[in-house]
């Protein structure tokens, strides 16, 4: 417990010194289900702005990913092992590979329920778009039936860590420009 006490102090810390600041974002799931196969419009996929989930903040990063009691009951002969649900940039469809993919049920190539925790915060890299969303989207690795749920995410939490830097204050822009019609004049003057 003293060396976990220890890291997070240290962890403090180093955010201070690069200026961003660490956050954990709870995501529930509920009756969410996991249709067909990555990126398919049939899927549960859903956007988040984050400046609305954390006002006065840019350039979000996800640093870290855990999952608490992630309850998956699949359809017919679908696999637990089956479902993905990734957190990404919108840019990661078709540009950049800047995204999570989480497979709670890795391992568990069977049908019926179970229920998966992560064992804590696991190491996560995914810098968001200028446009600040966060793209959650669930998916079947294997396509068991077309057009047709294969899973069910029946409940659970993520919690997702995120370091992101404060927007500058408008005040201080303003001083900056103060500051910088002061020079122009002095300029002038010689
Ligand atoms: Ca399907
Ligand atoms: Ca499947
Ligand atoms: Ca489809």
């Amino acid at each position: 417990m003293k060396i976990r006490g220890l890291l997070i102090a240290s962890l403090a810390a180093l955010a201070a010194i690069s200026s961003a600041d660490t956050f954990l974002v709870p995501v529930t799931f509920t009756l969410a289900p996991s249709v067909d196969g990555l990126y398919d419009p049939d899927n549960t996929d859903v956007s988040f702005d984050m400046t609305a989930v954390l006002p006065g903040y840019q350039n979000f990063s996800i640093t870290g990913i855990q999952w608490d009691d992630i309850v998956i009951e699949t359809i017919g002969n679908s696999w637990l092992s089956d479902v993905v649900i990734s957190f990404e940039a919108t840019s990661a469809e078709t540009t950049v590979a800047n995204f999570y993919d989480s497979n709670p049920g890795t391992g568990d190539d069977a049908s019926g329920t179970g229920s998966y925790s992560s064992g804590g915060l696991l190491p996560a890299s995914v810098d968001l778009d200028p446009d600040n969303m966060l793209r959650i989207h669930i998916w079947e690795i294997f396509d068991d039936v077309a057009g047709a749920a294969d899973a069910t995410v029946v409940s659970g939490i993520y919690t997702l860590q995120f370091e992101a830097t404060p927007v500058p204050e408008p005040a201080t822009l303003v001083a900056l420009g103060i500051g910088a019609a002061a020079l122009v004049r002095r300029r002038k003057k010689k």
